[in-house]
């Protein structure tokens, strides 16, 4: 392919950043535009620069504006999940899931451990999939989902309040790696892919990754109750997934159909697989009681492996090129598209092909391919502009390539057309890239942001740890733009972007809110009115404090307690104005907690060293903020 064709700045390779800052005053920017998108002539320098003027121009939120877009970013091994304003990419806040907050107290205080569960023990997590809830193949706005590999866990953000309220660990397997949701009708399942092979039962009797008893599965989990619903067999490993508009076909990528320990393994076979799962056939096939169950889980799990070389009722795989990678499916429902990874290709499946390939009446699986485009070195994820366009990140060749979904098709079939639109360096090395609503019917191809692996020389140093850039790229018009470049922490592999009118938080807590339900509960076992008494309850060597909390006093400023006594501090915050949080931290005990307007917040700890103990307010709430103290004396035992 001839890549001088495709628009691209002149002189491209001793293209400087700078020159983009220097250039002045954007003017006559959309006539330069429209010619620069002809026939994909080479741009003069200073009319490129112009375009891209225009392009940041629009990418600009004034202070005091509000952002069009929530972004919502995985905080990759920070185990954290950080929403963003789109298109400022400015970080509002961050949502504490799978780590350790000193600020807000998770993992600390009693109502996050409740929702943590055995896996409080945990405090690291590696987050890569952030989806939002649909209904009807558009984003509902009620949850973001996000899985943890390192342990193995899906967790749920509550997005009218932007907490994490249910955590599960999913049984038997390793890795929750690849996620995403049921379009259609609505989210009832989150699908996820565990990705790595291990014996069952795991109990040191077998260590051959080859034996039949070594698999790993594809996992579905109920949205609202957040229990799994049931796991399938597979063979191979899984890497990332996607599910279709029709509500029945999902496919996963699988890179190691070797079963293999190690990379020169996991490279051996030609091609590997999309494996493709018929959800309502598994439904069946639980519903027919034909599962099994593993070690102590009740889990129903449904083999989809093939046996003698036939098919099982639940699952097909399409041969594709070897260790693909991102698993996409086009927002008009068309195709499953598999990025290629080690090889310079995406494969695209047809989604309408599925009923006949499970039926039987395809001769060959790969007949469901429809197309194979050519688009670069290392395709590692594809978005949609809704337009008919994807852009895939090319990890090795450090670009997005814009290329057309039906122009490949044709290609594909023999006809001479170019699908590529336009490649634009990216820096460097990107990994994930996801467009405005890319996931949804209304894909409005406006935004897209490329999550580039590695910064090298586009930030300040920061010592030999550099940042992640995610850099935004205005796709609106025929060509892509680079406007920003964001430095992130932790590799976030993934993102995702809704409409801002599509969420809609709470300003302050609904004193009935589930989140701290249990800590009300025990309370009211205490005969406490959480929102008048301010009371100590002796219980034993247990006591509980509980306390209001109004800007800038506690309702308790002094207690005491005997050296030894487990305390239980319970604070609500009576205040119902808007962003005044209180915090509260028990100086050289870690104990430190957020509780925001009308909100109720308990932590525990070991009163075990005598003497006088300060307490104060760590949120700045108040004119005289630093007054807000109190003490807590410990006899000696
Ligand atoms: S993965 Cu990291 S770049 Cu976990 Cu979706 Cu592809
Ligand atoms: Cu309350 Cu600061
Ligand atoms: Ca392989």
């Amino acid at each position: 392919m001839n890549e001088k064709k495709h628009p691209q700045p002149e002189d491209a390779s001793g293209f400087s950043r700078r020159d983009f800052l220097g250039a002045s005053a954007v003017t006559g920017a959309a006539a330069l535009v429209g010619a620069s998108a002809l026939g994909g002539a080479v741009i003069p320098r200073e009319a490129w620069a112009e375009t891209v003027k225009a392009a940041q121009a629009k990418a600009h939120v004034g202070p005091g504006e509000l952002d069009e877009y929530y972004g919502f970013w995985s905080g990759g091994h920070s185990g954290e999940v950080r929403v963003l304003g789109i298109p400022s990419m400015r970080e509002l806040m961050r949502i504490p899931v799978f780590n350790v907050d000193s600020a807000t107290g998770w993992g600390l205080t009693n109502e996050s451990k409740h929702i943590l569960g055995d896996s409080a023990r945990f405090h690291n997590g590696d987050c890569h999939h952030p989806h939002i809830s649909m209904t009807d193949g558009k984003y509902d706005g009620k949850y973001l989902f996000i899985n943890d590999k390192a342990n193995s866990r899906v967790a749920r953000i509550r997005l009218d309040i932007m907490k994490c309220d249910k955590i599960v660990t999913v049984p038997n397997v390793q890795a929750i790696h690849g996620l995403r949701l049921q379009k259609v009708p609505h989210t009832k399942y989150v699908f996820c892919n565990a990705e790595f092979i291990i014996p069952h039962p795991n109990d040191g009797s077998s260590f051959d990754p080859g034996a039949d008893n070594a698999f790993t599965m594809y996992n579905a989990i109920d949205a609202e109750t957040m229990e799994v619903a049931w796991q399938v067999i597979v063979d191979g490993n899984l890497d990332n997934t996607d599910m279709d508009y029709t509500g029945r076909f999902a496919a996963s990528t699988c890179y190691n159909s070797e079963k293999a320990v190690d990379l020169a393994g996991m490279m051996r076979n030609e091609r590997d697989w999309v494996v493709v799962f018929d959800i309502p056939r598994i439904e069946a096939e639980i519903k027919a009681k034909r599962f099994v169950t593993l070690g102590d889980s009740k889990v129903p799990v449904v083999d989809g492996r093939r046996k003698d070389g036939k098919d099982s009722a639940v699952t097909r795989y399409i041969p594709v090129p070897k260790n693909p990678h991102g698993l996409n499916t086009s927002p008009d429902g068309k195709y499953f598209i598999a990025n290629g990874k080690l090889s310079p290709t995406c494969s695209m499946i047809a989604i309408d092909k599925l009923p006949d390939l499970f039926a039987g009446k395809l001769k060959d699986p790969r007949e469901a391919v429809v197309a194979e485009p050519e688009l670069g070195l290392g395709p590692l994820h594809t978005t949609f502009d809704g337009r008919g366009n994807a852009y895939t990140t090319l990890f090795i060749d450090s670009q997005l390539v814009k290329w057309n979904l039906e122009d490949a098709v044709r290609a594909y079939k023999g006809e001479k057309v170019d699908y590529i639109r336009q490649k634009l360096d990216v820096h460097y090395q990107p990994g994930h890239n996801h467009a405005s609503l890319c996931e949804t019917r209304e894909a409005d191809g406006k935004w897209v942001v490329v999550l580039s692996k590695f910064s090298k020389d586009r930030f300040l140093l920061t010592g030999p740890l550099h940042p992640e850039n995610d850099q935004l790229i205005d796709i609106s018009g025929d060509e892509m733009k680079l406007v920003h470049d964001g430095p992130t922490f932790a590799e976030p592999h993934d993102c995702i972007m809704a409409r801002r009118d599509q969420i809609k938080p709470r300003k302050i807590w609904s004193r009935d809110d589930p989140f701290f339900a249990p800590t009300v509960a025990r309370a009211k076992k205490d005969g406490i009115d959480l929102l008048k008494d301010n009371k100590v309850i002796r219980d034993g060597k247990q006591v509980r404090v509980y306390m209001t909390s109004m800007a800038p006093t506690y309702g308790i400023t002094e207690f005491t307690v005997k050296q030894g006594d487990e305390v239980t501090v319970t604070i609500t915050n009576l205040d119902e104005i808007e962003d005044v949080s209180h915090g509260f931290v028990m100086v050289n005990h870690g104990v430190s907690m957020e509780i925001s307007p009308q909100q109720t917040s308990s932590i525990t700890f070991v009163a075990d060293r005598p003497g006088v103990h300060w307490y104060y307010c760590s949120w700045f709430c108040h004119a005289l903020h630093m007054e807000m103290v109190g003490r807590m004396l410990v006899e000696k035992a």
